[in-house]
């Protein structure tokens, strides 16, 4: 898979606003190409496995609950330098602390409904795509 690759999960606090329009359209306003796609609502052992690398943080059971509280969307973005360029335009983990006009300061509300997820590396973009749709 190319490195100009993330992956995007708008969560269930997001879908339940009925948010995932306003945010996919403002990805693609900002050059995103939607790869893949899928709405899906995980299963215990998708969001553990998912989330596997924070199974020791003491907020793994909380995050588990809330990532299977409802269905939640998955997306394959394309685009240049798109792992860093997404960090960026999504803005800090804790909603409250991300920049103005970022995705998370707009639809998320707290460090744990935080509207969206996205991968951290090429590595693990590379990783979070196979996971949901495959090599
Ligand atoms: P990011 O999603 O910005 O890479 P990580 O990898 O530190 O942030 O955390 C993964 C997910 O775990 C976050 N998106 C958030 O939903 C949740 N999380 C992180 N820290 C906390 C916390 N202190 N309390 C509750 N949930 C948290």
């Amino acid at each position: 898979m190319s490195a100009d690759r993330t992956l995007l999960m708008i969560k269930p606090d997001a879908v339940a606003k009925n948010a995932i329009g306003d945010i996919l359209q403002r990805l693609e306003a900002e050059g995103f190409v939607i790869r893949q796609m899928r709405m899906n609502h995980l299963s215990q052992e998708q969001a553990q496995g998912f989330y596997e690398v924070h199974k020791e943080r003491p907020f793994f059971g909380e995050l588990v609950s809330f990532m299977t509280s409802g269905p939640s969307v998955q997306v394959a973005l394309q685009r240049e330098n798109a792992v860093a360029h997404l960090r960026g335009f999504i803005g800090e983990t804790d909603s409250t602390k991300a920049a103005a006009g970022t995705i998370r300061a707009l639809f998320g509300t707290d460090i744990q409904c935080n509207a969206v997820h996205a991968s951290d590396s090429d590595d693990n973009a590379a990783q979070e795509i196979a996971f949901y749709f495959g090599d």
